[in-house]
């Protein structure tokens, strides 16, 4: 945690108008700092939201900042003309000497973005026409950026969604023990193990690449106060080569089952086929026409993929003694991959409709 007068003074090097008001710890991103920052003069307000960038885990936030400047100039251009780009579209704040990003005495990485009015991200899903609503968002977002010139864009963190890599290190979480957890979750463990092919299901499968946001959970979308709709995709740190199926397999992951990721009680967890419908319509509504038909056969795979990939993700940090995602209480990261492995099963047993229900709108 930084003090506030050193916030202040990060802020204030941003192209902000104003008096600081106020400064308060903000959204609940497992992975950044992230703030709210309030200025104001005599007759407006402005907001941003500032950033301290974690560089334990991002290690080049440089090609990071890059990625984000293009994808956003990018989207930009394609939406000019319509209506309310300004909140469409993440809008980078750079600092009084023109930069992208600030770096502190003590070597932190600061990015602020323009914050976005009258909208707001969620949590947990509540209802089919938000699942629908986001995931479109998301959807669409592919879309946009399918036709994005070369170069590539750099690979934020290498690997992120190479399952068999994120199985292998599991293998050694469990191997080491680091913690000394192992013996209390040896039905988690087993669990995993037990599946461990699924790890190489969307691997060699020759999907075509695309730039995908790769951590298209709920909470990174804003929703519109007023309509509803998913108006700005965001936290654009993970945008890289991808698969789509990647993209929608967290949609699913985090918009089919209305229990909170980190829910203690796993009778709560369960796939609800009709936000799953709503995920796959929005999905598909908002991509349009460029997925190629594997690329749509891929998705129910994608749902599985990424579960399973989360649920050891989460049990490796358990093992490791809590390394990596935040956490605000002991067991969390436990509870977290319960509820991967609840949602799991739930999956399997229904993947026969999601299939079915896939062929008849594709
Ligand atoms: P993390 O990578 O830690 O998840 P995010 O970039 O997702 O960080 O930001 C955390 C939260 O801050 C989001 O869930 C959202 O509620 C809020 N937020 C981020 N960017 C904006 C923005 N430009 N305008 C309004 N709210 C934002
Ligand atoms: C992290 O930054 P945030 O909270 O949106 C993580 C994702 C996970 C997610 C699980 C860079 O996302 O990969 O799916 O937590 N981001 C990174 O909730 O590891
Ligand atoms: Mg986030």
């Amino acid at each position: 945690m930084i003090d506030l007068l050193s916030l202040v003074a990060i802020a204030r090097g941003f192209e902000v108008q104003g008096r600081f008001r106020s400064a308060k710890p903000y959204g609940s991103g497992h992975i950044h700092d992230t703030y709210c920052v309030t200025f104001d003069d005599a007759d407006r307000e402005e907001q941003i939201i500032l950033q301290h960038m974690n560089t334990t885990i991002f290690k080049n936030p440089v090609a990071v900042m890059e990625n984000i400047a293009r994808v956003t100039d990018h989207l930009r251009s394609r939406l000019a003309g319509e209506a309310d780009v300004g909140r469409r579209v993440l809008q980078l704040v750079s600092t009084r000497d023109g930069a992208g990003w600030h770096v502190d005495a003590e070597d932190r990485y600061w990015r602020a973005y323009r914050f976005i009015e009258q909208a707001r991200t969620f949590d947990s899903v509540s209802s089919p026409r938000q699942a629908f609503e986001a995931a479109k968002a998301f959807g669409e977002f592919q879309r946009l950026l399918a036709d994005l010139p070369a170069p590539r864009l750099h690979e934020s963190i290498p690997d992120f969604h190479n399952t068999a890599k994120r199985f292998s290190a599991f293998e050694r979480a469990v191997a080491a023990d680091a913690a000394g957890r192992c013996e209390a979750v040896q039905g988690e463990i087993a669990f995993a193990m037990a599946r461990k092919t699924l790890a190489m299901a969307l691997l060699g499968a020759g999907l075509p690449e695309r730039v995908t946001h790769n951590d298209t959970k709920l909470n990174n979308v804003l929703l519109d106060d007023e309509t509803g709709e998913g108006i700005c995709v965001i936290d654009l740190d993970t945008v890289m080569p991808g698969l789509a199926a990647y993209d929608f397999g967290d949609m699913v992951r985090t918009m089919t089952c209305p229990a909170a990721e980190d829910e203690r009680d796993p009778s709560r967890v369960a796939m609800d086929f009709d936000l799953f419908d709503a995920v796959l319509r929005g999905f598909l509504d908002g991509a349009g026409s460029f997925l190629t038909a594997p690329e749509r056969t891929s998705l129910i795979a994608g749902a599985k993929v990424i579960v399973f990939e989360q649920g050891i993700r989460f049990l490796a940090d358990y093992l490791a003694g809590d390394t990596y995602y935040k956490v605000s209480r002991p067991e969390q990261n436990l509870d977290r991959c319960r509820t991967q492995f609840k949602l799991l099963e739930s999956i399997e047993q229904q993947e026969d409709e999601m299939m079915c229900l896939l062929r008849a709108l594709a």
